[in-house]
């Protein structure tokens, strides 16, 4: 089974819907700009564009040293951090250097690729973006043991607790590499039908600090590097929201989802910061990360900022 709805329904307005792509668009032409256009803004608005066979290939050999069967050190045991900016991947001990080369050389391809063929997806995004960590993830996500907060089977919005967009979305392209196996994502209701409510239920947009004084402190503290205000405004009520949402075990046991399961060699790109979504089992995957500035959506006004700032009536950046 390709990617479904568990209920065989499509979703109702308010949650993540899904288009599939069917033709590989690997090394196609650029789309038409308004169909590249249209894909931008109905990734805006939260659904899951799905693509059944990934547009980026991968060589049977570093397919081999990803899957571990040419498995050398406990670096393949981990989620593996890979900075595009820097060209080095992170987390890995003094031991593992010769892990980190290979793994280096087969991040800094696929990362590559993901712009590549994201800038002509997307075209409308572009040289726009800011460049965020790509990742590679070998750990089996059923059962995989973290705390609450960490936990990424349960439901939530994306926030980076140590990289503050500033109210940049969060657009992330996933590869499944895995042979045999889906991932298994659910998800549930978008930010736009649902942050409010936590704004209001959890007071979480009143307790975020956004008047001008505080403004101006956090952007001295910030740039003395200081940790004080390091976080604007929109980061912290992300944060706090990401935080409670995984927290509320009624909410995620009751709330309507969706599952979707992504078959072996597919690819599918989503906004995490307005797609609520807990992936439940999968390994082996690969996955890139694309802040897009306001500046460069297509439908900002319906961005988690522009929802939240519709609500507090400030800015809630700095
Ligand atoms: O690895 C995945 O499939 C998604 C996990 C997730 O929710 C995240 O990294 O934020
Ligand atoms: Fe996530």
């Amino acid at each position: 089974m390709t990617a479904t709805s568990a209920s065989e329904m499509p979703p109702a307005a308010g949650f993540s819907q899904m288009i599939r792509v069917e033709d590989s668009l690997g090394g196609t032409p650029m789309l038409a700009p308004e169909r590249a256009r249209q894909f931008c803004a109905q990734l805006e608005a939260g659904y899951i564009v799905f693509l059944p066979v990934s547009p980026i290939a991968i060589s049977q050999e570093d397919r081999e040293l990803l899957l571990g069967r040419k498995q050398t050190g406990s670096a393949y045991h981990k989620n593996i951090a890979y900075r595009p900016a820097e060209d080095r991947v992170t987390g890995l001990d003094a031991s593992e250097q010769k892990d980190a080369e290979v793994l280096r050389r087969i991040m800094q391809k696929f990362s590559k690729n993901a712009v590549k063929f994201i800038g002509e997806f997307l075209a409308p995004y572009a040289g726009k973006w800011k460049l965020d960590y790509a990742s590679f993830r070998p750990i089996e996500e059923k059962g995989r043991p973290a705390r609450v907060h960490a936990r990424n089977d349960l439901l939530h919005f994306d926030s980076f607790p140590t990289r503050p967009t500033n109210g940049s979305r969060i657009l992330r392209f996933f590869v499944n590499l895995n042979p045999a196996q889906s991932r298994v994502w659910v998800t549930s209701q978008t930010f736009e039908a649902f942050g409010p409510h936590y704004a209001k239920v959890g007071n979480l947009l009143s307790s975020v600090s956004g008047n001008p004084l505080s403004r101006g402190l956090r952007s001295v503290a910030r740039a003395l590097h200081l940790p004080f205000g390091s976080r604007p405004p929109y980061d912290e009520f992300m944060h706090r929201c990401h935080n409670a949402m995984k927290e509320d075990a009624a909410f995620q046991q009751n709330t309507p989802k969706h599952q979707w399961d992504f078959p072996s060699d597919s690819a599918w790109m989503v906004f995490t910061d307005c797609v609520s979504h807990a992936v439940l089992s999968g390994q082996y995957a690969l996955e890139q990360t694309f802040l897009i500035p306001q500046s460069a959506l297509v439908a900002p006004q319906i961005s988690p900022l522009a929802v939240l700032e519709q609500m507090a009536g400030r800015p809630l950046t700095l």
